[in-house]
């Protein structure tokens, strides 16, 4: 197998910790999104999509979503898992990974995307360029407060994101709570139970790089 990496940026991060979890030692390839180079020929072959993390199987086989690389990687080494051992657990741990994708990733891209300068042209990722929308930093910003606020809530009903145990949701949420602070967001002091939980996944070695 081989991984495609930006040692840099929030999602490939996501499927690096997903892998040290798993203990998988898998030759990684760096993409250097800064210089570009996610829209060359090269890497469109390998993701048309011109995104990282990708991961190729050894039949050569591209998987170009976390999710997929995820799902991948849990049938291949299911110990410990991370996407859930009871029904009930796989349920509950999909439904909080999308929405620390969908309510806290996404609005926090979207603050990043729509105000950096490094992304004038470039506030979709993707093969198109698009435009950058100020008030979609705005709207980002606003929605990143409300994640925090809701995470907050949640960590007090439960250790972790979705429930007793470890899992792929923490990975996420691990992530995007770093991510934020690119855009001055994340926890605050009053977040008690957020920063427990930081601190408790903080320990764990597959997030030290
Ligand atoms: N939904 C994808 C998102 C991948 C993604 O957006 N990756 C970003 C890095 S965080 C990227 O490749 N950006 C390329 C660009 O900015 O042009 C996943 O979870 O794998």
């Amino acid at each position: 197998m081989k991984f495609y990496d930006c040692q840099t940026a929030p999602n490939p991060r996501r499927a690096r910790i997903f892998i040290a979890e798993k203990g998988l030692d898998i030759e990684t390839i760096q993409v250097d999104l800064g210089k570009g180079e996610q829209l060359t020929d090269d890497f469109r072959r390998i993701n048309p999509r011109c995104t990282v993390p990708v991961l190729e199987l050894d039949d050569g086989t591209f998987l170009t979503q976390n999710a997929g690389i995820a799902a991948f990687l849990e049938a291949l080494v299911p110990n410990p898992p991370l996407l859930g051992d009871t029904p009930a657990e796989r349920g509950l741990i999909a439904t909080w990974n999308m929405r620390v994708e969908l309510e806290g990733l996404s609005p926090i891209a979207d603050a990043f995307r729509n105000r950096t300068k490094s992304m004038v042209g470039r506030a979709i990722t993707g093969p198109s360029n698009y435009d950058q929308i100020p008030e979609l930093a705005v709207r980002g910003h606003a929605r990143g407060v409300e994640f925090f606020d809701m995470l907050n809530v949640r960590l007090c009903e439960t250790e972790y994101v979705a429930g007793d145990s470890f899992s792929v949701a923490d990975i996420s949420a691990f992530v995007v709570t770093d991510f934020a602070a690119w855009v001055k967001l994340g926890m605050t002091d009053a977040h008690t139970n957020t920063k427990r939980w930081y601190d408790l996944v903080n320990q764990r070695p597959s997030v030290s790089d």
